[in-house]
């Protein structure tokens, strides 16, 4: 990881707070999103002195979560979270459920009170009992500073930490002094060994007898050469490449072996009953991907993974293959031989095509418009909303890292605030974002900060007044629907509030014509679209399952 060096002048007396970021810029985290608050002003005023790292604030510590993970996953770097102690690190924990679910590193550093109170019940700002243990679970690595001296290793480890990481630092020691030697230790977590030469011997020779490959590619197929490894394997073995939710864009969906995300079943199901061995790359089966877990793989799994962590699953491998795993693929690669092609990728698209099409859903058609309104390389951020669930199964991703979905929590408010962290990643970039009016309405603070940083965010909030796809599920299954009709305000006038340009679509034929100058004008933009969407399952473009199934029963 390119680390950066810190311009603080070293004459300067060094503080916790100097600490702090100048252990980040050497970990390579130099982004930030957070809010200043009296225990952490010590690394504010550090901040202050220092250019080479990017702090933006935020309206909610809710928010900074979301941000600094949408920017990892836009840029495959880690991005820091700077919290209070109480109420503000512990706004960030749903943002942290959702980075340790999906395997993504972000660093929240959190105050606590300071030592001579700590764990003293006395009443202390913002004193929470066992803050360190609530926020632990949610973590790949938390740890409590206890000196000054002891920063630098602790942000070191925590960045290395393959997932979300907490350091906790009383508020005390970040303007105590620091000895400068300490600050430049710096140790770094082991990365997990690699996979022992006989398993890559082992799962070569079952490519080698297998007859109809196929691959499926997960979140952590989208590091960096990654996609290109898969794509390589994926082309001498004429496999088909499938990928889950956030795997979506390791490979290009224009791609002659591109069969899609496995959210829409249906034909997925048949393409792998038909097939007798899965290597699955860095991919997570999740309920939602799976139809609750109902989806058959065949005979044969080869799971390749960078960590143990990321392996467990109600669809255990047959073989796994833990270590790099860009290394593994391009070994597995190098080691198979050129074969012909099994299945017909583009006559079984084709096909789905016509099928899904022939459903008249305004759903598709909008994504479709959205698809061709858009560049290869715009980003799409989701929410939890009918028609990100269309997007998960059927929105085509052409470049890896372009489409944000929250598959880890499957939280409402995950999109606007992820989107910015994906905005601030990279100025310029534009990044379309979707929401219903019920999620939307979770984090819509955040347009001050779009409007703050004029960050070219295109905002779609489909406004049905509903939390419409639970009305769907309460009327499919008790014959009624409760509690789940919404009084929204007006959201242009919100937007527009906020400093952020709005307009209104009421048809389909609205949104068609309003596409273009929403997407294309400069900075933030709303578009409302009114309507009301069919859920994909309501209309048969996803098979719906109806129970969770046994495990016992998954092969
Ligand atoms: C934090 C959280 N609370 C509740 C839910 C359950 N939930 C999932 S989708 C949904 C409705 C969302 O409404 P809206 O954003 O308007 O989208 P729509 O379903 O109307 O398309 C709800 C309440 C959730 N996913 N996350
Ligand atoms: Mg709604």
């Amino acid at each position: 990881m390119a680390t950066t060096t810190s311009t603080i002048p070293k004459t300067a007396q060094q503080t916790g707070g100097h600490a702090v970021v100048e252990a980040l810029l050497k970990s390579g985290i130099d982004t930030g999103f957070g809010i200043p608050s009296i225990h952490n002003i010590g690394i504010y005023d550090a901040l202050r002195q220092e250019p080479a790292f990017h702090h933006w604030i935020v309206r909610h510590e809710q928010a900074a979560g979301f941000a600094a993970d949408g920017y990892y996953r836009r840029t495959g770097r880690p991005a820091v979270v700077f919290a209070s102690t109480g109420p503000g690190n512990l706004f960030t924990v749903v943002p942290l459920l959702e980075s340790l679910q999906t395997n993504t590193p972000v660093v929240l550093i959190g105050t606590n009170v300071a030592t001579l109170v700590l764990g003293k019940s006395c009443g202390a700002l913002h004193e929470t009992p066992q803050q360190l243990e609530i926020i632990r679970p949610l973590t790949r690595f938390a740890e409590r500073v206890a000196s000054p001296d002891a920063i630098a290793d602790i942000i070191a480890q925590a960045a290395s930490a393959g997932g979300p990481a907490f350091v906790e630092i009383p508020t005390d020691l970040l303007i105590a002094p620091v000895n400068d030697a300490a600050t430049t230790a710096g140790k770094r977590l082991e990365p997990s060994s690699g996979a022992p030469a006989e398993q890559i011997v082992q799962a070569a020779a079952q490519i080698a007898e297998c007859k109809k490959p196929v691959i499926i590619a997960g979140s952590s197929a989208l590091a960096g050469d990654i996609p290109k490894s898969v794509q390589g394997l994926a082309e001498t073995l004429n496999a088909p490449v499938l990928t889950t939710t956030s795997g979506k864009g390791a490979i290009a969906d224009d791609h002659p072996l591109a069969m899609g995300c496995i959210s829409r079943l249906g034909i997925v199901q048949q393409l792998l009953l038909e097939s007798d061995l899965l290597i699955s790359v860095g991919a997570k089966f999740t309920e939602f991907d799976t139809g609750r877990f109902t989806l058959k793989l065949p005979q044969q799994h080869i799971q390749v993974d960078h960590h143990q962590h990321h392996a467990g699953s109600l669809f255990p491998p047959t073989l796994k293959l833990l270590g790099d795993i860009d290394s593994l693929v391009k070994k597995l690669a190098a080691a198979a031989k050129p074969r012909v092609s099994w299945f017909d990728v583009a006559t079984a698209r084709e096909q789905e095509k016509i099928r899904i099409k022939g459903l008249n859903q305004e759903s598709y058609t909008a994504l479709m418009l959205l698809r061709r309104a858009m560049s290869r390389d715009d980003v799409l951020v989701n929410d939890q909303s009918i028609l990100n669930y269309w997007a998960s199964a059927f929105f085509p991703v052409l470049e890896p890292r372009t489409f944000l979905y929250p598959t880890g929590s499957g939280t409402l408010g995950y999109a606007l605030p992820a989107a910015i962290g994906a905005a601030c990643a990279e100025p310029g970039r534009r990044i379309v974002c979707i929401a219903g009016d019920g999620g939307f309405q979770y984090t819509s603070h955040e347009l001050a900060t779009l409007a703050h940083y004029q960050l070219p965010v295109k905002l779609l909030v489909v406004n049905d007044n509903a939390y419409g796809i639970i009305g769907f599920l309460q009327r499919s299954m008790f014959g009624h629907s409760h509690e789940v009709d919404l009084k929204n305000p007006d959201f242009c006038r919100l937007a527009e509030a906020y400093g952020v340009p709005a307009d209104r679509a009421t048809d389909l034929a609205g949104l068609e014509q309003k596409i273009s100058r929403w997407l294309e004008s400069p900075g933030p933009a709303l578009l409302e679209w009114k309507t009301v969407l069919k859920a994909p399952w309501e209309v048969g473009a996803i098979i719906r399952p109806t129970n969770l199934m046994p495990v016992k029963e998954q092969r």
